[in-house]
């Protein structure tokens, strides 16, 4: 029988695969911000691939007790990494922003596999030091890269507290659900938790990615998304 979690696995990868138009077709018609539309289209077509392997059950390993979907990590690790550098492609904060970002979130990624996999209570220090790193990632994302960006233009430091916004509040709610699904303590079933986590997946994917295509017109011409070396660390607050 089809499981529930497998249709909900289903229609995330519909969901996923709809995402994916809106930069491809940026992408076909406006060759001057490819890159951007490149990882916008990295973002959801990665997650429509993770979800057609949940949906067929490939890739779910069973540790201590608990079910473990490869495919989820994995398509976290390739995509949530492309989200951190859309934004900070929008702000132009440097490579030293991009690579404090991308080391916090693979970090709280990892250590939330290890806390699925393992047990004792090792497992939820493993769980607080995830919790500690996204702590890390929030700071950059609100503090340093408004103070540090220098955005092409008003509009596009608009784009970023609009993208920026989301994604915090909607990243923030991950641990929660990882809390009360089977990973965690156990209040979900296995179908709830799957059903939640494709919500959250569809809005902070293909919501992010329909926001970001429908504001691209808001970057200056010849705005190719280059993220510079580490600009001036006295450039006016942007914030
Ligand atoms: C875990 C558990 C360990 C502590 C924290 C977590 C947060 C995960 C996040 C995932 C975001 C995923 C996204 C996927 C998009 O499709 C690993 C659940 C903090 C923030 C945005």
């Amino acid at each position: 029988m089809i499981s529930s979690a497998a249709i909900w696995a289903a229609l995330g990868a519909v969901g996923m695969a709809l995402g994916t138009v809106p930069p491809l077709w940026g992408l076909a018609n406006d060759p001057e911000r490819r890159t951007h539309y490149l990882v916008l289209a990295g973002v959801t077509g990665v997650a429509a691939v993770a979800y057609t392997l949940m949906a067929f059950d490939i890739g779910t390993i069973t540790a201590s007790g608990r079910v473990v979907s490869i495919p989820r990590y994995v398509d976290w690790l390739i995509t949530t990494p492309l989200i951190l550098l859309f934004l900070a492609m929008l702000g132009r904060t440097g490579r030293g922003s991009l690579v404090r970002l991308v080391v916090a979130d693979i970090a709280l990624l990892l250590l939330g596999g290890v806390a699925v996999v393992i047990s004792g209570p090792i497992r939820w220090a493993a769980f607080a030091a995830g919790v500690a790193c996204f702590g890390l990632l929030a700071y950059e994302l609100y503090v340093t890269i408004p103070r540090k960006a220098t955005f092409s233009t008003e509009r596009t430091r608009i784009l970023f507290v609009t993208l920026r916004n989301l994604t915090i509040a909607l990243w923030t709610l991950y641990p929660v659900a990882w809390l009360l699904a089977p990973s965690g303590i156990g209040l979900l079933s296995r179908d709830m938790a799957m059903l939640v986590v494709a919500y959250l997946d569809l809005i902070s994917k293909a919501a992010f990615v329909a926001l970001a295509v429908d504001g691209m017109d808001a970057l200056a011409d010849g705005d190719t998304g280059a993220v510079a070396v580490d600009p001036d660390e006295s450039t006016p607050a942007a914030d």
